[in-house]
């Protein structure tokens, strides 16, 4: 029997029948088609028309040690065939969650001793948020329930995970947020910055923080939760005064500090967690993407002494878990990433060398007419297009041209996600050099293209 694979357009009618995309207006995607995406390496991905795309997004900022890796698909078939599933609930355990929940614990900061597992992101702040109330009712503190997020945050597309994240169209869509969380906002210097230098603003958004616990009463409030830079809001990186002012904070009021480093953890921004870039100490740190790099799902919350000795020696049960808490198969692949960035220096990396690189050169682009801002840590960077740099003046309708932008970069094979009207990148972390004057030769000839289809707007 011949078997022909399908060609672009069956795949996209299939695709338009049957497939509801997440984040999509289904009528708008079936009227443009889409990409299909068939098969990649390194650092590149191949649609079924056999075009290369250099993927500076590491998929979805997931990708870190890059597509193809022999070790994690080895990893895996190994694992799937000696034990594909088993749960880890009424006394069992199995020996992949246990390496990589020993493993988490050495790559961790100190005081992280223990991993809840889940399999996203999102479900990793469902925990958190549980977490969070289970503590406080435990410390006989049962009004602190109230959770600090900000405005323009990311943490998740389930009902906890939308709540705490502070996205306006994702909460006009179901009634959220739930109660008991509110938003601040946040330290976007550059949209909102107005007068203010960088560090002047910096304080203001940090004390956003405190004013909001005075007005709901600091016994009220059990944790601020936040991104160590804003990856889905923009790459948003706070001005230095920002993060050492809410760690203040925090401690004075004694809430619970929740950094999210499902982004920024495992490498992006040249530290093992975000949090030791900025020299934070948090309480609790959901975990997801790089923890895998993306080939098979999972997450977690890397649980701190502070709240991890009270629900161990106090907590009974913790009526939480997912059936798939600590797949065995996701858990043999993501121990192999752990290992492949160790053994491949991918931090140190990042941290000295190609992260540097990077930065250095995507600096390069805010000399162009269109770019008003460039800015970026490690491996993670992000540009605004403005119509007028002197005034910071945006275009309008805001967005359109960083959907242009977007389209272009594909067509010159290269992933750069926009953000309204910022373009931003998130590549797999071992580029080298090359790749990362491919990115950039790519990033500036988008520029000079997407000015051209600029000079139309108004
Ligand atoms: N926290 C952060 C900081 C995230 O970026 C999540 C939690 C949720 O993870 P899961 O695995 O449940 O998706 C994320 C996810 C985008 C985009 O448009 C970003 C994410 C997800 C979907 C789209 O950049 N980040």
């Amino acid at each position: 029997m011949t078997h022909t694979a399908p060609d672009t357009g069956s795949w996209q009618d299939l695709d338009r029948r049957h497939f509801l995309h997440p984040f999509t207006d289904h009528r708008d995607l079936a009227g443009r088609g889409t990409r299909v995406i068939e098969r990649a390496e390194g650092p590149y991905i191949f649609d079924t028309d056999g075009k290369r795309i250099l993927d500076a997004m590491a998929g979805l900022w997931c990708v870190n040690v890059g597509y193809g890796r022999r070790e994690l698909i080895d990893a895996a078939a190994e694992q799937l065939a000696r034990l594909p599933y088993y749960n880890s609930f009424f006394q069992c355990t199995h020996p992949r969650a246990i390496e990589l929940a020993h493993k988490l614990a050495r790559v961790a900061p100190p005081g992280f001793e223990r991993v809840f597992f889940t399999n996203s992101g999102s479900e990793a702040n469902d925990t958190v948020l549980r977490m969070v109330r289970r503590y406080w009712d435990l410390r006989g503190q049962p009004y602190r329930k109230t959770i600090i997020s900000r405005v323009n945050a990311f943490h998740g597309s389930t009902v906890a995970g939308a709540s705490l994240g502070g996205m306006a169209p994702m909460h006009a869509q179901g009634d959220l947020p739930i109660p008991g969380i509110v938003h601040i906002a946040q330290p976007y210097w550059y949209a909102e910055g107005g007068d203010l230098s960088p560090e002047a603003f910096g304080i203001e958004r940090a004390r956003a923080l405190e004013r909001k616990i005075l007005e709901l009463g600091p016994h009220n409030v059990g944790a601020f939760i936040a991104e160590p830079i804003q990856g889905a809001g923009g790459v948003i990186v706070p001005p230095d005064s920002y993060w050492p002012e809410i760690s203040r904070i925090c401690k004075e009021y004694g809430c619970l500090l929740v950094v999210d480093e499902v982004i920024c953890g495992f490498g992006r921004l040249g530290s093992w967690f975000g949090s030791q870039h900025y020299g934070l100490e948090p309480d609790l740190m959901p975990i997801a993407k790089g923890l895998s790099s993306g080939y098979l799902p999972i997450g977690g919350v890397l649980v701190g002494d502070r709240v991890a000795d009270v629900l161990v020696a106090e907590g009974g049960e913790f009526h939480h878990g997912f059936t798939y808490s600590g797949h065995p198969v996701s858990c043999a692949v993501a121990a192999a990433n752990l290992d492949i960035i160790e053994r491949e220096g991918l931090v140190e990396r990042v941290a000295s060398d190609t992260g540097p690189y990077l930065q250095a050169r995507w600096r390069e682009l805010a000399e162009h007419p269109l770019v008003g801002e460039t800015r970026g840590v490690g491996f993670v960077a992000a540009l605004e297009l403005v119509r007028d740099k002197a005034r910071r003046t945006p275009f309008d309708p805001p967005g359109r041209l960083g959907v242009i932008a977007r389209d272009i970069a594909v067509c010159e094979g290269l992933v750069m996600r926009a953000v309204r009207d910022t373009m931003i990148i998130a590549p797999p972390l071992m580029l080298e050099r090359g790749h990362i004057d491919e990115l950039m030769d790519k990033a500036h000839r988008v520029l000079d293209l997407t000015a051209r289809e600029a000079a139309a707007f108004t």
